[in-house]
C-alpha cells in the first residue's frame, strides 16, 4: 500500500470532492481516495504501483488541474 498526494486546484465544494474521489476510486489500483476542496489536497491510497501520470490524467479529465506534486 502506498499513498500518493496531489495538490489540486479547481475544487470549490463538497460535490467536487465527491466527484473526484469517485473518479479516482474507479481506477483498479486505487483502494481509497480523499479530496479536500478547502486545501486542494488529494490523497490516494493504491494497492499496487501506479503511474502518477495516470492519476493526474484522471484528475485533469474531471476538469481540475494539478497545482504541484509531492512525492512520498
Ligand atoms: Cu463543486
Amino acid at each position: 500500500m502506498e499513498t500518493l498526494e496531489f495538490q489540486v486546484s479547481g475544487m470549490v465544494c463538497h460535490g467536487c470532492e465527491q466527484a473526484l474521489e469517485m473518479l479516482l476510486r474507479q481506477h483498479p489500483a486505487v483502494t481509497e481516495a480523499s479530496a479536500d476542496a478547502k486545501t486542494g489536497r488529494v490523497n490516494v491510497v493504491v494497492s499496487e504501483p501506479v503511474e502518477r501520470a495516470e492519476l493526474v490524467q484522471r484528475i485533469k479529465s474531471a476538469g481540475f488541474s494539478i497545482e504541484s506534486e509531492t512525492n512520498h
